[in-house]
Order: structure tokens, then C-alpha cells, then sequence
């Protein structure tokens, strides 16, 4: 079953992972360089069935990237809380107003002006993916802002027209702009690969925390290969997933010695139920998923 890779990752890390301490001061154990591959063909995807993931959420955090938007609001408004943490904790910090995430995330939906003023996350993958900032230089050395540059379209366009190339690539790292993000990207770049009329994916990824976070990066860049084979009319190929520090929370034991006694269950497929005009045009409904019957979600405390 191809979610073994999956557990076998799990499992690998835990039983021999260094122990260090990292930013959030949890503590994690970690291994360095780590590959994942999953065949998309036949509507496949890597939707783990060994506990259950909320792939609407993730899909929705997804339709959310793309139409560039870095406020949480609209995120909220759909009942996903996954970026509430940041913005709350900055807010407490900011202020020192000891609201609880809960009634902060009650003012973000009632009040507009508090959500622009502290639902933002900086420029994080929205803005990045389809914004890109560029500076336009002058005689003197002196430069403006220039158009931003929508790398989401751009690769679409060079999968059309040019889909031998090795630049179909989308980067969220925008170095001059890390200071400013709630969250430098995890998820940072992903690359496209045409070869025999399919459409294969590679996403590098960082830094993973994969009890939480590996199954829904998992899903999304499965969910965004499929979205863009489909706009250009390409079988979906394969997913390579690639970690940097690939890790292991030492407050996810209960999760993950739980989840290695689990066995994989069935093989989820994804079907698009429209094709709409754009990248862009996508809504939650073009997405059904069938022959999903996971085992119980797993509940863990998210590392801030
Ligand atoms: N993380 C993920 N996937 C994501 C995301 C965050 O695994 O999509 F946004 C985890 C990785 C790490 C933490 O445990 O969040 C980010 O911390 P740092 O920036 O210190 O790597």
C-alpha cells in the first residue's frame, strides 16, 4: 500500500531520529532528506486512511492560496482555523490583551477592521504564488515597485506552450520577505515535469512536521497537481515529495504509536467534478473523494 512509505517514514524517525530541541521548544526528533512517492494516475491520491484528514480543509486552505489573499478572515468565515494560532499569538504579544484564541477568532469574523488590522499573516504563499513583488529600476539605481508577478498562471502557460521545460516552477522563499511572513513557507517550491502526456509534481519542503502537518502537504500538492493537469490537459503523473528536516514531535507520541498499530485501509481516489475556465475558478464543490473509510482522527497539539 502506497501509505506505507508513509509510516515507514513515521516509524524510521521516532525509533532513530536525533533529539533536538527546535524553535518552538517542544523538542522534536528529526532526520534530514527524506522522499515520498505516490502515483496520481487513475484519480490515486495520498490521502492517508490511517487516521482521518480533513481534506476539505486543506483544499480549501489551497483555493485560499490562490486567489492570493494573506487574511485569515476568509479562512475563518469557512470554519478553517489552521493560521489562527499566529495572528492570535501576535495579537496577545502585540497588545497584551490575554484574549483567548477562541474569542479572538470570534472578533476576526464579526469585525472586519479588527481582521485587517490583525488577521494578517504577511506575504505568505498567496501573495508569493500569485503576487510576486518586483522592483522596477530606474537610470539612477533608485527603483519602484513594478507588476507583481503570478507564478501560478505563468507555469500553466509554460505547461501549454512549452511543457519540455525545466523551469515550471512555483517558489514561495521570497528571501527579501521571510522578516515579514507569520510563517516562513514550509511547503516552499514546487516543480512540474511533462513527460509520456502526464503531469508529474515535486514538492521540496523545508521543514515537516509529519504527524500534523505531512498529511495535509501531502493532499494539497497531490490536489494542485491534479487542478493543473487538468487545466492543461494531462494525465496526472506522480508526486514526489521531498523533506529537509522531517520531524517528529515529542508531544505526538500518543499520535504517532497509535497510528503505527493502524493498518492502511482501502485507496481514496479524488474526482473533479468540473472544469472550469481557470486555475483560479475552482470552488470546494468540483472536489469529491470516494473509497475514503479511515480509521478515527488523532488529535495533537499543533507546535506554534
Ligand atoms: N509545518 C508543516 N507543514 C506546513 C506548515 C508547517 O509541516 O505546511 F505550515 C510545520 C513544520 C515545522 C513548523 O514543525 O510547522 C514550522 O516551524 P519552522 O519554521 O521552525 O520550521
Amino acid at each position: 500500500h502506497p501509505e506505507q512509505q508513509y509510516l515507514d517514514l513515521m516509524r524510521d524517525i521516532w525509533e532513530r531520529g536525533s533529539e533536538r530541541v527546535d524553535r518552538t521548544g517542544i523538542g522534536t526528533r528529526s532526520v534530514f532528506g527524506a522522499t515520498l512517492r505516490f502515483d496520481l494516475s487513475g484519480g490515486a491520491m495520498p490521502l492517508l486512511t490511517t487516521k482521518r484528514v480533513y481534506w476539505k480543509t486543506a483544499t480549501r486552505e489551497l483555493l485560499w492560496f490562490l486567489t492570493g489573499d494573506t487574511n485569515i478572515r476568509a479562512l475563518v468565515l469557512q470554519g478553517v482555523g489552521i493560521w489562527n494560532e499566529w495572528p492570535h499569538a501576535k495579537y496577545v504579544r502585540d497588545t497584551g490583551d490575554e484574549i483567548t484564541l477562541d474569542d479572538f477568532v470570534q472578533r476576526i469574523a464579526d469585525n472586519e477592521e479588527f481582521a485587517a488590522r490583525w488577521g494578517d499573516l504577511g506575504p505568505v504563499y498567496g501573495k508569493q504564488w500569485v503576487d510576486w513583488p518586483t522592483y522596477r529600476y530606474r537610470k539612477d539605481g533608485t527603483y519602484e515597485p513594478g507588476p507583481g508577478i503570478n507564478q501560478v498562471a505563468e507555469v500553466v502557460e509554460s505547461l501549454r506552450t512549452n511543457p519540455g521545460s525545466r523551469r515550471h516552477i512555483i517558489e514561495g522563499w521570497n528571501v527579501a520577505e521571510l522578516d515579514r511572513m507569520a510563517l516562513p513557507p514550509c511547503h516552499k517550491t514546487y516543480q512540474f515535469h511533462v513527460a509520456n502526456g502526464k503531469l508529474n509534481a515535486l514538492l521540496y519542503q523545508r521543514s515537516c512536521d509529519v504527524a500534523l502537518g505531512l498529511p495535509f502537504n501531502l493532499w494539497s500538492a497531490a490536489l494542485l497537481a491534479r487542478m493543473l493537469a487538468q487545466q492543461v490537459d494531462l494525465e496526472p503523473g506522480e508526486l514526489v515529495w521531498m523533506g529537509g528536516d522531517t520531524h517528529l514531535y515529542l508531544n505526538h507520541a500518543h499520535l504517532i504509536e497509535e497510528q503505527l498499530e493502524r493498518e492502511p485501509r482501502g485507496h481514496p481516489r479524488l474526482e473533479l467534478l468540473r472544469r472550469p475556465e481557470t486555475i483560479f475558478d475552482y470552488r470546494i464543490e468540483d472536489f469529491q473523494v470516494s473509497d475514503y473509510t479511515p480509521h478515527g482522527a488523532i488529535k495533537a497539539p499543533v507546535a506554534v
